[in-house]
């Protein structure tokens, strides 16, 4: 649309933000795109209408600001990330629209129930916890920055599975999002990549007698655009997510048809559709997940072709291809960027490797998310060649270069290049991502202070050597918007009373609270607000559970994946030392306290579903046990996602971030639990220590071994049996759990979990078991001073300023990506 036929009228019906107009556009979509009157439209009708509403209002934006980047030539960042979990889109583009209170208006007006209609939208889970869901976290903060930024990735037809509680186990439902249709999506049929896999190479001479390599694929796919306008919050810059979606290159093979051969016909194009048909829950090994890989070349393969695109709409060749884009990484999945961009410059464009291998490591940087040895991705040798030969020529050649650059620099010292290796040759022989991915950019970053740490002194320490420079720390941080803004009405009325309405904006507004601390009129407010939260999510436990939840008690939450790093199963340790004590003692005073947890486990992790039964069958005792009189519940609430967290991080008193020090990357929950009023009771790992630095320490409670503690309790030689033998109270606890009291006297049930725990303990609970327990009466105690609590939650969210994503993206745009801001106006 050109400036002269653009429409900026607010009356307009597509486009106006006038009340009116607004009604009149979901009337009219309720009518021409659901085809229904309002007497016979449902909830979900409704939904519709009112998403195309809001879509139709984003697509000026959008439009204006795809011209506007292309005019300016604007340096481009490209966030590859194999996951998004963005949450449901209909309220959030209200509030970045800036039409949430209007439309709540309107639909007073049309006699609709807004919540029903948000409560309808399925959301996209395409992602399978934090990575993801900090990538659409950092889409928001892109465009609310007016970065010019494009997120790619796959449009899985299922997401991350639906997790429900049956007899206390999780069971696993797929995950059908896109059933009823998906209005946020546009797809672009005509803007599709051929994208080939397996085959062989084969060497010729070309034009200038030069002896070349190419890659004859035996399977060619297509990978179609659909694309998701992000809107940022009161810009007009509308930034885009183009996720990839594979189709067969005919749908039938005639051949195999005409002879007959139905299902022969129909086979390449099912294998070419399972490409993008399921995300992968992040289950334990790697090894052997074909689809994985082909799943990560493909979206990267579609993204680089359509960068180039891009590109070669300006320029005539590619020779700036790195002055226009930063691609940044999201961890190892999509590094085979590195070989594919190398392939693409100089097998289709003609570069000679030294200027190909110029352009591509001055494109990628790369975030590293994990420390954990099993996470950090491998592909077999064996599995590249068979899947993508020309890229592993590639990857070999890359290597060569790089380990005779290292042999110069450090002669005579195998060990170390063996460690520098982008192959690893123990066993088999296996490529590693991180390496690939390490060498192939001009910047590599951790996601917290103590994380970038431990990359450069360990995992990383060999490259760290090489190139200091390349290492930066850029510690994550989550949307205001859609995690205080959006899912928590009362802190909004209050921040936007005492900081103006633009707080969202500028997180380090909230300072302005510090003034209120010690306010006791102003701590009324404070508790009456976290009181109608937690009213909120007592509803939401006795409909989603059954189980009645006072919300004057202490709400005590854990959301998270369920992983043993994680030690969900340290808390319920804990909540069954409270129950035997208060059995022994049932006068015992302590403030009552509803023990929440949330969280999926991968399906095929044996020890994380346990833990789920162990949490729901301590519950179904503990909160059935008449003495107990309500002191403690404990609450698992099925199906953890984007939707269902949005009413838990306000409900929260205490937020769990008790992970065994080194093994979170940096978390990003406890930012959002935190940002809420939540007191935290975390370990010194990950994102914690800069957030107790940032509240201060007296408004945290912190526990357990540090990073050097782990360290020299492993060197000693760690025996958790030990601990149990020297802790009465402890191993009173696991007699309890072996008495079978919490499984009908099954004596095998949990087993595995206890035996794990007192002869492995790979994640040290027990070491850290006492330290926890001694710090959790610290809390019980200091919620009895209510005055005290309050002012230490006030100040929690005063001095969460620097986790806004909005401060990661600075980072990230200052030390990495070098681009600044293109302002997009109507
Ligand atoms: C998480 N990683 C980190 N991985 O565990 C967390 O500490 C950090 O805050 C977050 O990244 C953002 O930096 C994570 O979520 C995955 O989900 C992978 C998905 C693919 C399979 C392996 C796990």
């Amino acid at each position: 649309m050109n400036d002269d036929t653009r429409v900026n009228n607010d009356e307009h019906t597509r486009t106006g933000l006038s009340l009116e107009a607004l009604k009149r556009a979901f009337l009219d979509n309720l009518f021409y795109i659901q085809a229904r009157f309002p007497d016979v439209a449902t909830e979900h009708d409704r939904y519709m209408a009112a998403a195309y509403t809001v879509r139709e209002r984003m697509l000026e934006r959008w439009i204006k600001t795809a011209k506007t980047y292309k005019e300016n030539e604007a340096r481009t960042v490209c966030y590859l990330s194999a996951e998004f979990l963005l949450g449901p889109h209909l309220n959030n583009n209200l509030i970045n629209l800036d039409i949430a209170d209007k439309v709540e208006v309107a639909a007073k007006d049309l006699d609709l129930d807004l919540e029903a209609i948000f409560e309808q939208e399925v959301e996209p889970g395409l992602g399978n916890g934090g990575l993801g869901r900090l990538a659409a976290c950092y889409l928001d903060s892109l465009a609310t920055l007016q970065i010019p930024a494009i997120g790619y990735g796959i449009r899985y037809e299922f997401g991350i599975f639906d997790q429900v509680i049956e007899h206390g186990w999780q069971v696993e439902k797929s995950d059908l999002w896109l059933r009823n249709g998906n209005p946020w999506e546009i797809i672009r049929p005509k803007l599709r990549f051929s994208v080939g896999f397996g085959g062989h190479t084969e060497l010729f001479a070309d034009k200038h007698n030069q002896t070349r390599s190419r890659w004859v694929p035996e399977l060619v796919v297509n990978g179609v655009a659909y694309d998701t306008p992000i809107l940022g919050y009161q810009v007009d810059n509308t930034n885009l997510l183009r996720l990839w979606s594979a189709e067969a290159t005919a749908s039938f093979d005639f051949d195999s048809f005409n002879k007959g051969d139905y299902y022969g016909a129909i086979n390449e194009k099912v294998i070419a559709e399972n490409i993008s048909k399921v995300l992968y829950p992040n289950d334990e090994p790697e090894a052997g997940k074909e689809l994985r890989l082909r799943q990560q070349y493909f979206f990267v393969s579609c993204s680089l072709q359509d960068m180039i695109r891009l590109h070669l709409r300006h320029k005539a060749n590619l020779d700036n291809f790195h002055h226009k884009f930063a691609a940044q990484l999201n961890d190892t999945h999509p590094a085979i960027a590195v070989a594919e961009l190398m392939r693409l410059l100089i097998d289709i464009y003609g570069y000679s490797w030294k200027s190909a291998w110029h352009i591509t490591r001055n494109t990628f940087a790369y975030t590293n998310h994990t420390l954990l040895p099993e996470a950090l991705e491998t592909w077999s040798v064996k599995l590249l060649n068979k899947l993508l030969p020309r890229h592993l020529e590639i990857i070999y050649e890359i290597n060569g270069h790089f380990l005779d650059e290292m042999r110069t620099r450090y002669p005579f010292d195998h060990a170390r290049i063996a460690r520098l290796s982008i192959i690893a040759e123990e066993g088999e022989r296996r490529v590693r991502m991180a390496n690939l991915a390490t060498v192939g950019s001009f910047a590599v970053n951790g996601v917290a202070a103590l994380h970038t740490e431990l990359l450069k002194t360990t995992v990383m320490k060999d490259f760290y050597e090489i190139w200091p420079d390349k290492f930066h720390n850029v510690t994550n941080g989550v949307t205001p918007r859609r995690f205080v803004r959006m899912s928590n009405t009362g802190l909004n009325e209050i921040l936007c009373d005492l900081a103006g309405p633009d707080w969202a904006k500028n997180l380090s507004c909230l300072e302005v609270l510090e003034k209120y601390a010690d306010d006791t009129s102003f701590h009324s407010h404070w508790q009456s607000m976290k009181l109608t939260a937690k009213q909120r999510l007592s509803k939401i436990i006795k409909k989603q559970t059954g189980i009645s939840v006072d919300p004057n008690s202490m709400f005590d939450i854990q959301v998270k994946r369920i992983h043993e790093y994680k030690r969900q199963h340290l808390n319920a340790l804990h909540i069954v030392t409270l129950y035997h004590q208060l059995k022994k003692n049932p006068e015992m005073d302590i403030s009552p306290r509803t023990f929440v947890f949330g969280g999926k486990a991968a399906p095929g992790y044996f020890m994380a579903k346990l833990i789920i039964k162990f949490i729901t069958s301590i519950g179904a005792v503990i909160n059935n046990d008449p003495q107990i009189k309500d002191k403690l519940k404990i609450v698992f609430l099925p199906d953890f996602n984007v939707k269902h967290a949005q009413p838990i991080y306000p409900a929260a008193d205490i937020s769990e971030q008790i992970s065994l020090a080194g093994k979170e990357a940096s978390g990003t929950g406890n930012m959002k639990f935190s940002m809420n009023g939540a007191l935290t009771i975390g370990t010194l790992d990950g994102a914690n220590v800069e957030i107790r630095d940032e509240v201060g320490h007296e408004n945290f409670f912190v526990f357990g071994m540090t990073v050097d503690d782990v360290k020299r309790k492993l060197n000693d030689g760690y025996r958790p049996q030990d601990v149990v033998d020297q802790n009465a109270t402890l191993s009173e606890t696991i007699d309890l759990i072996n008495s079978g009291i919490f499984s009908h006297g099954d004596l095998k049930l949990f087993r595995p979990l206890v035996d794990s725990l007192v002869y492995q303990d790979p994640y040290l609970v027990l070491a850290d078991y006492q330290s926890y327990v001694e710090c959790q009466q610290q809390v019980d105690s200091a919620y009895k001073d209510t005055e005290h609590w309050n002012r230490m939650s006030i100040l929690n969210v005063a001095r969460m300023g620097k986790f806004s994503s909005d401060r990661s993206i600075r980072d990230y745009c200052k030390n990495i990506w070098k681009v600044e801001p293109t302002p997009v106006s109507l």
